[in-house]
């Protein structure tokens, strides 16, 4: 482990230094004041577990069962758009690291590569994430190749029912399409590594988007996943859906515990509670604040993301009830400052954060997580 970076911290640090700004911003925003993004993190940081005392010496055992297959460690990736944009070939780099550390990797709809593209390094478990086409034979199609492709769990986004303003992105100079300006420009010039790397292996697209972009020739990616998806499904499309996907179906972005009866009527396989990292509503409750009264609502598995700043990060959300915890900045942090090198190196700190902390609660199995709530306010 590269002593210089021993915590998401630094990584961010470096990633900073060695992005363009309008590539920064797009990673890092949040949307208004970023008060949601704050929030997610004080409420993590604001949550105390009591050690334990005379446990005896104990051997961590990390490995996490959830929607029928084994991982080896409670988090993962979670999707993020236009990966390629932070790090030449990101969605293939997180692929592998995902597979090689045990750990599900989530490719976002508007990834710049394809899930055929991406799938042969997941062995054989993918999950995919879903923002739904308008067209039905172009959402049958979607569905049939990720299914093909071999992606194993469909992931319903469903926080974004209208695109978010992300002020920073803005101020960046970074518009909706992109367009690579003199401003922008300027910012890459003074980025080599970036640069360069973008120089080797062209601009990203959104691959799969582009692929059903026929008839509408001349519009750009993004304006064209904004004719094309309708990231504002409705109750009637998930009945559709469960009936559509025969494997797993989680649906991603849930906060209100009173929704939760309803999405257990419509056969949702497991719940991921997010704020979509503080970027979609900027009064949106921390997915921490609500998991207590979402999981006295279920037994559906819970998955939780927004704000997790390392393992003990993780060992919270376990001890409140979640099941499993996913990372969506970090990752990408990690690619941009070690490269190829990244996303291993945040899952060695991760396991690292996991086996020191587990040891001071005198957990063996992640599991055993809410047994060691306490909470001072
Ligand atoms: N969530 C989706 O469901 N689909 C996406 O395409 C998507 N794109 C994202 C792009 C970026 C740059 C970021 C930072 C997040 C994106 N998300 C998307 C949200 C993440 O899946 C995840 O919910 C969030 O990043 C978790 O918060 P964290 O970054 O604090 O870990």
């Amino acid at each position: 482990l590269d002593s210089r970076y021993p915590a998401i911290a630094d990584l961010k640090a470096r990633a900073r230094r060695r992005l363009p700004r309008f590539v920064w911003e797009y990673l890092d925003a949040g949307t208004g004041t970023e008060a949601t993004c704050r929030r997610n993190e004080e409420v993590f940081a604001g949550l105390r577990l009591m050690p334990s005392l005379l446990h005896g010496e104990q051997t961590p055992d990390l490995t996490t069962r959830l929607l029928g297959q084994a991982y080896q460690m409670p988090v993962g990736i979670a999707p993020v758009g236009m990966s390629g944009l932070i790090w030449p070939d990101a969605e293939g780099h997180l692929a592998r690291a995902a597979t090689a550390a045990g750990l599900p990797y989530t490719l976002s709809t508007v990834a710049s590569q394809t899930p055929e593209a991406v799938a042969p390094h997941l062995a054989g478990n993918g999950w995919f994430q879903l923002y739904p086409p308008r067209d039905p034979e172009i959402r049958q199609d979607m569905l049939r190749r990720a299914r093909a492709a071999g992606f194993t769990t469909l992931v319903l986004t469903v926080d974004v029912p209208v695109a978010s303003r992300r002020e920073r992105q803005l101020r960046s100079g970074l518009t909706q399409p992109p367009r690579l300006s003199p401003r922008l420009l300027a910012q890459v010039a003074i980025r080599p590594a970036w640069a360069l790397g973008m120089a080797r292996h062209g601009m990203p697209r959104m691959a799969l988007i582009d692929d059903y972009s026929r008839p509408e020739k001349g519009l750009s990616s993004t304006a064209h996943a904004g004719y094309l998806l309708r990231t504002s499904p409705d109750w009637d499309y998930l009945s559709w859906l469960r009936d559509a996907w025969q494997g797993p179906l989680v649906v991603k972005g849930v906060l209100d515990p009173d929704t939760v009866p309803r999405l257990m009527a419509a056969g949702v396989d497991a719940l991921w509670l997010s704020n979509h990292g503080g970027r979609q509503f900027d009064a949106a409750p921390a997915p921490l604040e609500v998991l207590p009264a979402i999981r006295a609502a279920t037994d559906l598995p819970l998955i939780v993301d927004s704000g997790i700043s390392g393992g003990l990060d993780i060992l919270r959300a376990l001890a409140l009830g979640a099941d499993f915890t996913m990372l969506g900045r970090a990752w990408h942090f990690a690619l941009a400052a070690l490269g190829a090198q990244g996303p291993a190196h945040l899952a060695r700190i991760l396991r690292l954060d996991l086996e020191s902390n587990m040891g001071q609660l005198g957990l063996i199995r992640p599991s055993e997580a809410p047994d060691r709530q306490m909470k001072i306010t």
